[in-house]
């Protein structure tokens, strides 16, 4: 067995403060409650922090400094000088990078391997790609006079805490609003960093305002009159109450939801290349992501081959302390997802699919699922429909490519898929009849913020990236 060395990343590069204010016309400040929560480590369930509760007086609060700022300051400031407040903030979270890393670990859970080479890189790549649009909106092919909408009012979850927020963010802000942003209850920390950065980077007061809070005070972001955009990551129960609170009135919106996504692996795919596709498809930060390849649909003449050099590589796979740089998959974010995921797997075990895991020794504390595969899956049963959002993947077969379409489409979802052949016209011809936003050919969870993301179905609407990620933040 190969013996390694813990190599710590040392969480002392991160100012840990007690207790932490909302985000409001450029400063922090108390809520009006005087509420607060707790944020907890996963990995150690210690309180790092308590956090405002925001209600929807602040909330008030935010979408007025927001309007000010938006009309007196935003609006009026030429593309030219929006781009350079946004590669500022980029330039910034880059020198900041190894303590948005540690903190975004500490918070989440996520391997600190992920934080510091996806995250934080990535988060900070939005923000120089759309400060690179912001003088150029004319020439975006969107209509002769682009305009921004106003206030944009934005609910993200804990899953990728701070590169959903520059998500959001960066491209609103390009395109001249202001924004009030909530982030997950469970992940607030590197947002309210973020806070920092925004002032460290002169933004204009009010530009941006982070209200933390529960789901009730994402509902009073949503809901506030005077928000003209809506735009929203999470579940698809939540987005679709969202869909019906701003239903009839002008708000725009955008909603990026669940998936159960399909990761077809063909008979002539290069095995151990698809083999790593599939481990990164679904063990990649827990199995928390929307576009996660959850559903093996591999080709039943090399299905047992495949199943078993999957189990040998995830017999590798290190689970445990997100700080230390080798391990490969981390916590669970909260104890209530854990129990999501528990009960889910129950139902897997119960409708007969097979469940195996790697021997691995999980930590004793904290929120912890070892990586988990079911093979034996038919395409009615649970674990084969429903998001599970952790580390467990449903594999099912399949025999002609029209099976594998079918099978691939047949949920409710339709975020993202993955092909694997060697065969160019065999990838084509499938990626035309996939019912998913996102479809990978020979690599997955692969992400440029140049590329449009977004779903199908009950996977939500609108594009967030590139170009089409304008169109979200703009009347024409
Ligand atoms: O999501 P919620 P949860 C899926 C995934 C997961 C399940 C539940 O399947 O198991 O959702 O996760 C805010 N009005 N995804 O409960 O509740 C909330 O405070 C306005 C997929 O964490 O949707 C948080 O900031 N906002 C997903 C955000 O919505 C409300 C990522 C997301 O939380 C609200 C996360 C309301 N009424 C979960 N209620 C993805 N697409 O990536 C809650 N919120």
């Amino acid at each position: 067995k190969f013996e390694y060395a813990p190599a710590p990343e040392s969480r002392a590069v991160v100012d840990l403060q007690p207790s932490y204010g909302l985000f409001i016309d450029g400063e922090f400040a108390d809520p009006a409650s005087g509420q607060s929560f707790k944020t907890v480590s996963p990995s150690t369930e210690e309180v790092l922090a308590e956090v405002a509760e925001g209600d929807a007086a602040d909330v008030d609060r935010a979408v007025r400094a927001a309007r000010r700022a938006y009309e007196r300051v935003w609006s009026q400031m030429s593309g030219a000088e929006r781009g350079k407040y946004l590669f500022r903030i980029a330039r910034i979270m880059q020198e900041r990078s190894r303590e948005l890393a540690v903190l975004e670990t500490l918070d989440n859970g996520k391997p600190i391997k992920e934080s510091r080479d996806v995250d934080i890189p990535q988060a900070a790549a939005w923000f120089f790609y759309y400060a690179g649009w912001a003088d150029k909106l004319d020439h975006a092919g969107l209509g002769p006079n682009p305009r921004a909408l106003g206030v944009a009012g934005q609910v993200i979850p804990w899953n990728f805490p701070l590169l959903m927020l520059a998500w959001k963010i960066a491209p609103a802000l390009a395109c001249g609003n202001t924004v009030v942003l909530k982030p997950a209850e469970t992940t607030p920390l590197t947002a309210l960093l973020f806070a920092e950065i925004c002032q460290q980077a002169d933004l204009p007061p009010g530009v941006v305002n982070i209200v933390t809070g529960a789901g009730a005070t994402g509902q009073a972001v949503v809901e506030h009159p005077d928000v003209n955009k809506v735009a929203f990551t999470g579940s698809t129960e939540v987005g679709k109450r969202i869909a019906r609170a701003v239903a009839g009135s002008r708000k725009k919106v955008t909603l990026e939801l669940g998936g159960k996504g399909a990761n077809i692996v063909y008979d002539d795919a290069p095995i151990d290349q698809a083999v790593e596709g599939i481990v990164t498809g679904i063990f990649f930060n827990q199995g928390h992501v929307c576009c996660a390849g959850s559903r093996l649909l591999v080709q039943e003449s090399i299905a047992d081959d495949v199943v078993d050099r999957l189990k040998r590589r995830l017999a590798t796979l290190r689970v445990g302390d997100p700080l230390d740089k080798n391990t490969d998959v981390g916590a669970i974010n909260s104890a209530e997802q854990l129990a999501r995921i528990t009960a889910l797997a129950q139902v897997g075990e119960d409708e007969g699919a097979e469940r195996w895991s790697p021997a691995c020794d999980l930590p004793g504390t904290g929120f912890w699922f070892a990586p988990t595969v079911f093979t034996g899956v038919s395409n009615t049963h649970r674990i084969a429909q429903e998001e599970v959002f952790g580390p467990v993947l449903s594999v099912l077969t399949f025999r002609t490519p029209d099976e594998a379409v079918a099978k691939a489409n047949n949920t409710p979802y339709g975020l993202s898929a993955g092909i694997w052949s060697d065969k160019g016209s065999r990838i084509l011809w499938t990626a035309d009849r996939l019912r998913a936003g996102v479809v990978w050919a020979n690599t997955f969870n692969k992400f440029d913020p140049s590329s449009p993301f977004g779903g199908y179905k009950e996977s939500g609407y609108g594009r967030e990236g590139g170009r089409h990620g304008l169109e979200a933040y703009l009347a024409h």
